[in-house]
């Protein structure tokens, strides 16, 4: 059947500014009559002529409105001469997977309907983002360019009588004629590509042994939480059909759900405490890991419950690639962090001579360094990590190369920690998340601490709590020049740094759909005492980072919603 597009007039919205990482809004601004179909017709005015005869993955975690927002990318992207859509079974696919989908189909590039680790349902978080076509998320000036479009939209092109009821259910190829050309969507399995690549990147039949046990060795014994997300599918597929865990006993929460079932699918300690608990309660656990709602994130726990932080998991797989058989044959590269990431990965890179980036907080900042062959892993605090495998942060990547290392090394995460700290000494970390608090309070806070820095008078000051000194050596709001195309980012987050390399950095989160979120990254280096307990290490910092910003002052808030 030949069907026509038609042009429907419309008005700009304000606020269509992406963030960290895409547009994230609660599902009701989605839903207001024209915004997604804006915010959509402005990706795709910013692509410009490279649309025509183009063909896009697009798919999400599944969480609520992702249906709806599929059928009107669908009637839009037809009418706008887009030839094919790929599409995740019922329009579930993880971030890393169509990172994977782009590269692997060589197109144009993505859209992935998600807020990430946001709560999820009607009354909460949906997100849209654009990735490119190195399958990484958006640069900035794609962004920034979107964002302009949004400010000037008078109308959007759609096919209004394309029947997209109940397409993306079923498997299959749908063949369409809209304006005379030819338009296909083709519904694929969630799974199979990325299944495949991760066939290519680790030795499954060893981390099958590891968890299946021998009989010299017991089964490796592992609880894996998707936390309702999307990573439910890949992690039946991965752990359960292919490496041989038990539905029963190795994995919880993987049917993914469209409202996370009412749970904040951020895998940190706070939000996936359900994780927490069941490995310490449970001994016979060796192993616990909970993933967001799209699957990009991750958190590893060992036996106990014994926390990795973020910046310890990337130093340690940094110093470790050597058993993953990818690295065997692609080499390793560089390093690199996010800037509030603590330092241990630097240290690795030193060790072994390899390159080492600082960048902005994203994971797009990464993305030219890997297209330049000179950054092989990196990760970031915000509990990912990833490696040039694709160009976004892999929360399964992540446990499969955990479980490598510990399947070479034949040790528990708790050893491979210590031997870590032994050698290269110990970064202590903890972040503290003010979430939604008034925007005002805190972007007043943020110019207190802008106007502070100013001041020369900071430079040398001491400020003393618990009984502990520090000296101030530095302070500046972070900006960064990419090595490879040369863009700026500036204005990157505000960083107090001090004589004997310990740091306190403020960013406002670019990640939430209402109010501010305050983050206050704490970090401290000790080559010697490696085994204290991180909040107490850190305690006289925590007070004298509350102290300089005067965070209860300006927010009168007497407590962290999330301490990391
Ligand atoms: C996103 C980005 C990450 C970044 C994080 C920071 O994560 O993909 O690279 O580290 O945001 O969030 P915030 O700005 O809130 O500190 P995700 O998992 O939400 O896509």
């Amino acid at each position: 059947m030949s069907l026509t597009s038609v042009i429907v007039e419309t008005t700009p919205f304000e606020g269509q500014k992406p963030g960290t990482s895409g547009l994230r809004k609660k599902v009701k601004v989605f839903m207001e009559k024209h915004y997604t179909e804006n915010f959509i017709q402005c990706i795709l005015n910013v692509l410009g002529d490279k649309v025509k005869g183009s063909t896009l993955i697009v798919g999400g975690d599944g969480r609520y409105f992702s249906k709806q927002a599929i059928n009107i990318i669908i009637r839009l992207a037809s009418a706008n001469g887009v030839s094919k859509l790929v599409i995740g079974q019922l329009g579930l696919l993880s971030t890393p997977a169509v990172s994977s989908l782009i590269r692997r189909h060589n197109v144009l590039g993505g859209i992935v309907l998600t807020a990430s680790h946001n709560p999820g349902g009607i009354r909460h978080d949906f997100g849209i983002k654009y990735n490119i076509e190195n399958g990484g998320p958006a640069p900035d000036y794609v962004s920034d360019a979107v964002y302009e479009e949004s400010k000037k939209i008078t109308s959007y092109k759609t096919t209004p009588k394309l029947e997209t009821d109940r397409l993306i259910d079923i498997l299959g190829t749908y063949n369409f004629n809209v304006d005379g050309r030819d338009f296909v969507v083709e519904v694929i399995d969630s799974t199979a590509d990325y299944v495949g690549l991760m066939k290519q990147i680790f030795d499954f039949p060893k981390l099958r042994t590891l968890i299946r046990g021998t009989e010299k060795r017991p089964p490796f014994n592992v609880l894996i939480d998707s936390m309702n997300g999307v990573t439910g599918v890949f992690v039946r597929k991965i752990f359960v059909e292919e490496l041989g865990a038990s539905p029963d006993n190795n994995v919880c929460r993987i049917v993914p759900l469209d409202n996370f079932g009412e749970i904040h699918p951020d895998p940190n300690l706070t939000y996936a405490k359900d994780l927490v608990d069941k490995v310490k309660a449970n001994t016979s656990y060796d192993f616990g890991v909970a993933f967001d709602g799209d699957g990009d994130r991750n958190m590893i726990i060992g036996k106990n419950a014994f926390f990795v932080t973020p910046s310890d998991s990337l130093a340690v797989l940094a110093n470790n690639l050597d058993c993953i058989p990818y690295f065997q044959k692609n080499g390793v590269h560089g390093f690199a962090r996010s800037m509030p990431t603590a330092a241990a990965v630097d240290r690795v890179a030193e060790k072994l001579k390899k390159e080492m980036f600082e960048v902005p907080t994203g994971w797009k900042y990464f993305g030219n360094l890997m297209d330049a062959g000179r950054l092989s892993l990196c990760g970031e605090e915000s509990f990912g990590t990833g490696s040039d495998h694709i160009r976004e942060k892999d929360g399964i990547w992540a446990v499969l190369a955990w479980l490598s290392v510990i399947e070479h090394k034949n040790m528990s995460v708790e050893e491979i920690l210590k031997e870590h700290w032994s050698i290269y000494g110990r970064n202590y970390f903890t972040r503290y998340d003010y979430e939604e608090c008034e925007s005002d309070a805190a972007n007043q806070m943020m110019e207190h601490l802008e106007n502070l820095i100013a001041s020369p008078d900071l430079i040398g000051k001491t400020y003393t709590a618990h009984g502990k000194s520090y000296k101030i050596s530095k302070v500046d709001n972070f900006s960064y020049v990419d090595p490879i195309d040369k863009s700026v980012a500036k204005n990157q987050g505000i960083r107090v740094l001090f004589e004997d390399g310990s740091r306190v950095i403020y960013r406002l989160s670019g990640t939430g759909s209402s109010g501010a979120t305050i983050r206050i990254y704490i970090d401290s280096y000790e080559k010697k005492d490696v085994l204290a307990d991180a909040q107490d290490m850190l305690k006289p910092l925590v007070r004298i980072a509350l102290d300089i910003s005067q965070l209860q002052k300006f927010t009168g808030l007497e407590k962290p919603t999330v301490i990391t």
